[in-house]
């Protein structure tokens, strides 16, 4: 009766050692990125023109007529001088704003496309209207 006796030794001995590598990369970039400039803070300053002052008195504007660029954004603020409400409305820029008796408001609008679009207080529209011309 043979026997056999089989003894099957494995010895995995696996040792490695990398070597993360040492040797200093050129990772030299040079400057850094270029400072980050700022968003102006204010808009209400400079050249723009982005800024229009439109004043009640008398139950009358003091102005009948605005030069606006198609696209352009625009800051309208309107004094009311009057004891009584009034209102700027330019619907083709779809602004409609109140103004208290004796108060300041400011209204923010987009002008549109080019052309010739009316613009008025909607409690005096007969007597307090002009027209805002947009090239
Ligand atoms: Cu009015």
């Amino acid at each position: 009766m043979p026997r056999r006796g089989m003894v099957i030794g494995v010895l995995v001995g696996v040792l490695a050692l990398a070597a993360a590598g040492c040797g200093g990369g050129d990772d030299n970039g040079g400057a850094s990125a270029a400072a980050t400039t700022a968003a102006p803070a204010t808009t209400a300053a400079g050249g723009g023109g982005d800024e229009l002052q439109l004043t009640a008195s008398g139950t009358a504007w003091d102005t009948t007529s605005f030069d606006l660029k198609a696209g352009s954004s625009y800051t309208l603020e309107v004094t009311n001088q009057d004891s009584l409400e009034h209102n700027f409305t330019f619907a083709a820029g779809d602004a409609n704003q109140d103004v208290e008796a004796n108060e300041d408001a400011k209204v923010t609008f987009t002008a549109p496309a080019a052309g010739s679009y009316p613009f008025l207080c909607k409690y005096h529209p007969t007597v307090m209207k002009g027209t805002i011309t947009v090239t």
